[in-house]
């Protein structure tokens, strides 16, 4: 079994984790797949963009008058519905406008604005708690929290941080870059909340990528035991894994949850009928109420065969889907569970788009999850053509010279097809690629029952990520 990491950005190095490959290519170092690193033949790169005349952007910065008179969550508290609405498109055009100058993730920001604000004018940070898993889909937040001056030194030295962090303001509860943290983390703190007899809300947003990793089951089940009063937005985009744009076109969201959630939110008619069963119960009370709670309890029981089962049986009441794009929705769903106490953990499932609102990311297969500096009147990003290939893509056409004359190979990667190279892998051999969701631990020993049965897998996690899988490699 090969475990090849990735450092940030592409580095490569290739880490030999027994002596399979001693015994197959009868050598040790170095391996055949680095002399193929050298063989590869240097590939043009492709024209990501051109600079518009003189290098200058065309696009001039948005006008943005509400915006410009918020600073701070406090100040858009008096707004109505309507105006949170032009407040969202205002935000989304200022992000765009502030990333196309600095680069950064962009598409997974576009998809929360609405989510973002709805959460602020329900919310009270920093009494009240919210965590952003993984932290990249931010921008928006920084915004309207004190440091939309500073959004053009984002990524810089000195400069904003492109994660959540608490040494940058009061309303970042908790600091992130990796995923899957924040249901562990708010379940902490509404422990310590309750601990201390303090009343304060706390909120976990996590993608359905971050909730492909095992920690975030670890947390609700923890959180269902201990019933404390939490609320996890499920931000659902139907992309777990980055970026695909190395492919030809978008490749569908890795894993059963994803396709749990789709069934889910497919189940109209019983979420019509659960909907109706509540009201009934609100009206009537007595018998009938408890007639109505099991309608609700049986309508529940079968949609909890096609999704919902899995948060409610680890002990997360389940809400959704709800449209992460409608205002009016998101505002009055939030308001009823903040004013429903004693409720223990809630999970509200919100379902959004990548890239919302900028057709050039909505349209782009990796819905520009992470962008250099671009033309926003074209979408064109501004990429310095490097004079050979990366590290990565060396890597990819190696192993791929390698799996064309040795159908045993198979390649794995967590969540990061195009951070690996590894989507160039799929390209070619489609049922020889698996790419396991944000599951670093789970990539490795997954390889390593491959190779138990004479498979031989190659797992190539970036650098920093393999931390998840320590124990598994060692
Ligand atoms: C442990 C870990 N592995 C991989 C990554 C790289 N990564 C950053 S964001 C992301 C996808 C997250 O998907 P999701 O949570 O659905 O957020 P979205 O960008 O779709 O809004 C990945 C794989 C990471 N940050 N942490």
């Amino acid at each position: 079994m090969a475990l090849c990491t990735f450092s940030f950005p592409s580095q490569l190095a290739l880490g030999w984790r027994d002596s399979y490959y001693k015994a197959t290519w009868g050598t040790e170092l170095p391996c055949p797949l680095q002399q193929n690193l050298i063989q590869v033949k240097k590939r043009s790169l492709a024209v990501w963009a051109s600079l518009s005349e003189k290098g200058e952007y065309h696009s001039q910065r948005p006008p943005t008058p509400l915006l410009d008179t918020i600073n701070y969550p406090i100040h858009m508290k008096n707004l109505s519905v309507k105006e949170l609405q032009q407040l969202a498109d205002e935000l989304r055009s200022d992000v765009i406008f502030n990333v196309s100058k600095t680069g950064g993730h962009l598409g997974s920001s576009l998809g929360v604005v609405e989510l973002t604000v709805a959460l602020h004018y329900v919310f009270n940070t920093p009494k009240d708690k919210i965590l952003w898993d993984v932290g990249h889909q931010t921008y928006p937040h920084k915004i309207l929290t004190g440091r939309r001056d500073k959004m053009m030194t984002l990524r810089q030295t000195n400069g904003l941080a492109g994660f959540t962090k608490r040494s940058e303001s009061e309303h970042d509860s908790f600091g992130a870059g990796h995923s899957s943290t924040s249901i562990s983390a708010a379940l902490g703190m509404a422990v310590g909340r309750d601990l201390k007899g303090r009343k304060n809300n706390v909120v976990a947003v996590i993608g359905d990528g971050a909730m492909t990793a095992g920690q975030a089951y670890e947390a609700m089940n923890n959180a269902g035991y201990l019933d404390s009063d939490m609320i996890v937005i499920l931000n659902d985009n139907k992309q777990v894994s980055l970026p695909t744009a190395n492919l030809d076109g978008p490749i569908p969201p890795v894993g059963a949850l994803s396709s749990a959630l789709n069934r889910l939110q497919s189940s109209r008619p019983l979420r019509e009928l659960r909907e109706v069963a509540k009201g009934v119960t609100k009206q009537l009370g007595g018998s009938v109420h408890e007639l109505a709670a099991k309608v609700d309890e049986y309508t529940r029981g079968m949609i909890s065969g096609s999704g919902s089962s899995l948060f409610e049986e680890l002990g997360l009441y389940y809400i959704g889907p709800v449209d992460g794009h409608n205002l009016d929705d998101l505002v009055a769903i939030l308001n009823e569970v903040k004013s429903t106490h004693t409720t223990g953990p809630v999970l509200i499932h919100v379902v959004t788009e990548k890239g919302r609102g900028y057709p050039y990311a909505e349209n782009a297969a990796d819905k520009y999850h992470g962008v250099t500096k671009f033309d926003p009147a074209t979408g064109k990003q501004f990429k310095a053509s490097a004079a050979t290939q990366s590290y990565t893509t060396y890597f990819a056409e190696a192993l791929i010279a390698e799996a064309e004359v040795d159908k045993d190979i198979v390649a794995i990667h967590a969540a990061m097809g195009g951070g690996t190279g590894l989507n160039l892998f799929l390209r070619r051999f489609p049922t020889r690629c698996f790419d396991v969701g944000i599951a670093e631990q789970h990539a490795v020993t997954f390889a390593a029952g491959l190779a138990c049965e004479g498979v031989k897998p190659f797992c190539a996690i970036y650098s920093s990520f393999l931390q998840r899988a320590y124990d598994q490699a060692s």
